[in-house]
């Protein structure tokens, strides 16, 4: 080797290191954060690999699980990561697992489509974890290599020559490492809600999780209908109107679309888009295409088949996705990612293919299905004109809103602070609970509103039903935000809207109302994390002039077994409704930001929530029953 290679090698090795010390610094950068988030999206680096080998025709199953200790491993049928020697002196899978992007992208054309939608790699999974085990079977041979915080500890080594029929793949195991995320216990409902969407978008692929803790327990995914599926999952507790689900598929210019799409007789519209896998939260181009689309197609069958009247408005955008739950799915071969939080697809050219493809094959399922074209047809028209009828009552607040502060709800305790970035706003269950809040508040930046009557379940009732409802005025009107199209998030007149309920059947019920109204109307809210649940505690301990609080059974008791529990001198309340404790111990333990806890509510899954809203909320009866009872235990966890 010649002296210029040893000097080039070193720099390299100096690299490697720099990098991965970057990733351990600063953890964040590369994954997001390191909360449970974090620490479920090393997972997902992983497997995003093995799906891409998937997408790539050379992978048909992949395996995913959490082991006792809670480690990881994938194991996949893939090509196997490429042991050959690396220009750097290095075998590639080392370098695959040590150097900063150097994931799939190397070596030219073996990707035409990636997923990942940071793309870091495999190496920043290297990087955070105590130890990285890796095994390819390849080139004839198992190989194995391991590394520890991302450095090697025992380079590439050949085990044993691969049997006749042995597969070739790969198997990642890792061990996220505690230095770095303070909770390394994985959630087997997190990783199941991503996997199985990941068989929904890749049609026929095999996926399996498997839990090695407790009493361990193993599901597989694999979905023949594809996105066909997944929409017939999602409308599983909802009524369809058009039995046979609408199933779109084309491609052009090296852009693969698919679509699925049904409409229920619910009033919300349900449409997730994913590029290249990636769930696409803001949208983008291929969902513009799949808007218009849809409207010019709807609008020209309703007016050829003479279903929608001459002297009938043209159907709105809103009206022909009331109540329809879609999937659209595109495949870009550079994708540009843009917006706030780069889940917003830029690319330009997508946004015709899509329009055509949605135009062509709607229209020709449409012609084919004439008894489903009607029902979707009239489902409407119905829409059209309650968005008529609604237009009236939605002018009514909006008028109110103009006039500012006179407009606010009479029972809205403001808060002085003008700069909306400082300021919250308790939303209080019942009028004696919102009176100890009053009183027990900072008045500066705290605003209570109380909430008294029954709030509507939105999922149940149309805008203008909705618009009619008290309490939901109240909101919109404090809140100062407007609602659906007209929602504005920078209009906000407080930074945190904190839910305080009791902590009971009733509380838990109107917090869902809450959300659900949230979620289905000022959705921005939830998904720029404004929206918060207080905790207050459970029990009071009190001992002498000494006194704790509590939020669970198992710190009460801790506390009793400290303090002696036959010692007559402590005496425990159990705090049954808001409304028992005073202000002072309202502000002490639920709304004092120094010593407060509180739930920030997350949209970890939007297909998930509204699926489990509209478990709790719909019409049918006996998925509830059977929600509430799978869940009953963890509901003082729930963190949607
Ligand atoms: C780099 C290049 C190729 C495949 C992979 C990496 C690869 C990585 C992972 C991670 C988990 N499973 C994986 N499977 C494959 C292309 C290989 C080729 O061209 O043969």
């Amino acid at each position: 080797m010649s002296q210029d290679k040893h000097i080039d090698y070193g720099a390299e090795q100096i690299q490697v290191l720099e990098g991965l010390e970057a990733v351990r610094k600063r953890p964040g950068m590369y994954i997001g954060s390191t909360s449970l988030r974090g620490l479920h999206h090393l997972v997902y680096e992983v497997v995003d690999n093995s799906i891409d080998e998937a997408l790539a025709g050379y992978c048909t199953h992949i395996e995913v699980t959490i082991e006792e200790d809670n480690s990881i491993t994938v194991v996949d049928n893939g090509r196997g990561i490429p042991v050959a020697m690396h220009k750097v002196g290095k075998p590639a899978v080392e370098v695959v697992l040590t150097v900063l992007h150097a994931g799939g992208k190397f070596g030219g054309d073996g990707y035409p489509i990636s997923g990942g939608l940071h793309g870091v790699g495999i190496s920043v999974v290297n990087a955070l974890s105590v130890w990285t085990k890796v095994e390819v079977k390849r080139d004839g041979y198992l190989w194995n290599i391991s590394f520890t915080r991302g450095r090697t500890e025992q380079p590439l080594k050949k085990v044993r020559p691969l049997e006749e029929n042995e597969e070739t793949g790969t198997k990642v195991s890792f061990k996220p490492d505690h230095e770095i995320f303070p909770d390394t216990v994985y959630d087997f409902d997190t990783l199941k809600t991503r996997l199985r969407e990941l068989a929904f978008l890749n049609k026929g692929l095999h996926i399996t999780l498997t839990d090695k803790r407790n009493q361990g327990k193993s599901e597989v995914y694999c979905y023949e209908g594809g996105l066909t599926s997944f929409v017939e999952f999602l409308n599983e507790n909802k009524q369809a109107i058009n039995p046979t689900v609408v199933s779109l598929e084309g491609e052009k210019n090296q852009v693969l679309v698919d679509i699925a799409m049904q409409y229920n007789d619910g009033y919300s519209e349900n449409i997730l888009t994913f590029v290249n896998d990636i769930f696409t939260e803001e949208g983008g181009t291929h969902l513009s295409g799949f808007r218009s689309g849809l409207t010019r197609t709807i609008n020209d069958y309703g007016r050829s088949s003479g279903i929608l009247k001459d002297n009938e408005d043209n159907l709105s955008g809103d009206d022909v996705r009331e109540g329809l739950t879609a999937i659209v799915s595109v495949k870009v071969r550079e994708p540009q990612f843009e917006g706030q939080t780069k889940t917003k697809l830029g690319n330009s050219e997508v946004k015709g293919i899509v329009d055509n493809i949605v135009s062509d094959g709607l229209k020709e399922y449409l012609e084919e299905h004439p008894s489903e074209a009607k029902a979707i047809i009239n489902k409407t028209i119905s829409a059209s004109r309650a968005r008529q009828a609604a237009r009236r009552a939605r002018e009514l607040t909006r008028r109110k809103n103009a006039l500012e502060i006179s407009s606010l709800p009479g029972k809205l305790a403001d808060c002085s602070e003008k700069n909306s970035a400082m300021t919250e706003i308790y939303l209080v269950e019942g009028d004696s609970a919102g009176g100890s809040a009053k009183q027990g508040r900072d008045r500066k930046f705290q605003a209570i509103l109380p909430l008294r009557g029954k709030i509507i379940n939105v999922e149940k009732a149309r805008l203008d039903k909705i618009l009619a409802n008290e309490e939901i005025r109240s909101m919109i009107t404090a809140f100062g935000t407007g609602i659906g199209e007209e929602f504005d998030i920078n209009k906000r007149r407080y930074d945190k809207i904190i839910i305080m309920t009791d902590a009971d059947v009733d509380g838990a019920h109107i917090r869902t109302l809450l959300l659900t109204f949230f979620y289905r109307f000022m959705k921005p809210l939830i998904t720029e994390g404004h929206v918060y649940i207080a905790q207050p505690p459970l029990y009071q301990v009190r001992k002498g002039k000494q006194v704790w609080y509590y939020f669970s059974d198992e710190a009460m008791n801790q506390k009793l077994d400290e303090l002696g529990r036959d010692s007559n001198t402590v005496v425990v309340q159990r705090y049954k409704g808001l409304g028992e404790m005073n202000p002072e111990q309202l502000w002490e333990t639920t709304m004092d930001p120094e010593n407060r806890t509180m739930l920030r509510v997350h949209l970890e899954d939007a297909a998930e929530a509204d699926r489990i809203f509209s478990v709790l909320m719909g019409d049918k009866v006996e998925p509830r029953r059977k929600f509430i009872q799978d869940n009953a235990k963890k509901v003082r966890n729930l963190d949607l």
